[in-house]
C-alpha cells in the first residue's frame, strides 16, 4: 500500500486542483489531503471564499480523494507523514523545493501546475464588469 500526502486550501476547487490529485493518486493506492483550516489559512495571508467545512466536502467528494484530515499548523507535515505512514509528499511547483527537508522521512515530489487557472483569476475574472 503507497500512501500519498498533500497539502492546500482548495478555495473555488477547480480543475487544476483536481490534476494535482489525478496525478498524485496515480503514483500509488492511497491519497491523503490536508485541507487547511480557516485559522490556518489566515496565519498564510488567505482568505478562502468557502469555509474549511465546504472546501473539506468538495475535496472529500473528488474520487481520486481517499482521506481528508485538516491542516491546522506548517508543522505538521512530519508527525503526519510518520503518523499515517506516508510514501510520498506531493505539491504543485510553485513549492519547488520548499519542502525539500520532508526527505529523510518520504520522498518529495513537485508536479506542474495546471495552467491558466487559479482561485485568484477565477476571483479576479468574476469581479470584472
Ligand atoms: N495547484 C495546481 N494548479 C493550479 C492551482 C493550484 O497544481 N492551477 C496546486 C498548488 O500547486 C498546490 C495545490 O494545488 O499544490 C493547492 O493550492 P492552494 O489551494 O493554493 O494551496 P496553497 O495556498 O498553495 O497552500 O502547507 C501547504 C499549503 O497549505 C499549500
Amino acid at each position: 500500500m503507497k500512501t500519498i500526502i498533500t497539502y492546500g486550501t482548495y478555495d473555488l476547487f477547480h480543475y487544476g486542483h483536481v490534476r494535482l490529485f489525478q496525478r498524485l493518486k496515480a503514483m500509488g493506492d492511497k491519497l491523503i489531503v490536508g485541507v487547511s483550516t480557516d485559522e490556518f489559512n489566515a496565519l498564510k495571508g488567505k482568505a478562502a471564499f468557502f469555509n474549511y467545512q465546504q472546501r473539506a466536502e468538495m475535496v472529500a467528494a473528488c474520487k481520486y480523494v481517499d482521506v481528508v484530515i485538516p491542516e491546522t499548523h506548517w508543522q505538521q507535515k512530519p508527525k503526519d507523514i510518520v503518523a499515517l505512514d506516508v510514501d510520498i509528499f506531493g505539491m504543485g511547483d510553485d513549492w519547488q523545493g520548499k519542502f525539500d527537508y520532508l526527505g529523510t522521512l518520504c520522498q518529495v515530489i513537485y508536479l506542474g501546475r495546471t495552467e491558466a487557472i487559479s482561485t485568484t483569476e477565477i476571483k479576479t475574472n468574476l469581479a470584472m464588469p
